[in-house]
């Protein structure tokens, strides 16, 4: 165990939760060039995924369940997510800022 150094540096945590078809918060500030945690909430019965094309994930949250995506490090700007299952409603964006 080397406690304290770089390699065991926390990564921060950040929680997107799903209600009623739409993405709380709809905006979600992160730190760029950082790699983070995103903890994805499905508060809906419903399932629900995840998807950006310009962070390159996809992920299927069943309902009442919990999902982590790790995104980044990430060049500063902005790179929008939708709920596939209900791309009308659910957009978001997650801006990275230096
Ligand atoms: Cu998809």
């Amino acid at each position: 165990m080397w406690i304290g150094t770089a390699a065991h540096a926390e990564v921060p945590v950040f929680t997107l939760e799903i209600r009623d078809h739409l993405f709380y918060p709809s905006l979600l500030v992160i730190p760029a060039g950082t790699k983070v945690k995103l903890i994805v909430l499905n508060r809906d019965t419903t399932p629900e995924e995840f998807e950006s094309y310009e962070l390159n994930r996809e992920k299927v949250i069943m309902g009442g369940a919990k999902a982590t995506i790790f995104i980044g490090p990430l060049a500063p700007g902005d790179y929008p997510f939708f709920g596939e299952f209900n791309p009308k409603t659910a957009q978001g964006l997650i801006r990275a800022e230096d």
